[in-house]
């Protein structure tokens, strides 16, 4: 559990270090919150919240919207992160 978080946590840094190199990477995002809902055990409340986040976030994305995409995605990952207590 602890590895899966730690490799989790890392793609997380690593996606949002990237922003300033990648123009938009919102389906990145949308990959690393996926990833991080299945092996990391948050309560239905964040999980409800973060899910609603990457769902606004990757209708934005279609719309092609992908700055408000992107904060969308940001605000769902840093919830998620908060959730892992680090
Ligand atoms: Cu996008």
């Amino acid at each position: 559990m602890s590895r899966i978080k730690t490799m989790f946590v890392t793609a997380l840094v690593a996606s949002a270090l990237s922003a300033p190199v990648l123009a938009y990477h919102c389906p990145l995002d949308a990959k690393a919150i996926e990833n991080g809902l299945a092996n990391i055990q948050v309560s239905d409340e964040v999980r409800t919240k973060v899910m609603q986040l990457h769902d606004e976030g990757m209708a934005a994305h279609k719309a092609g919207n992908h700055e408000d995409a992107e904060k969308k995605l940001a605000e769902a990952m840093r919830i998620l992160l908060n959730a892992t207590g680090m």
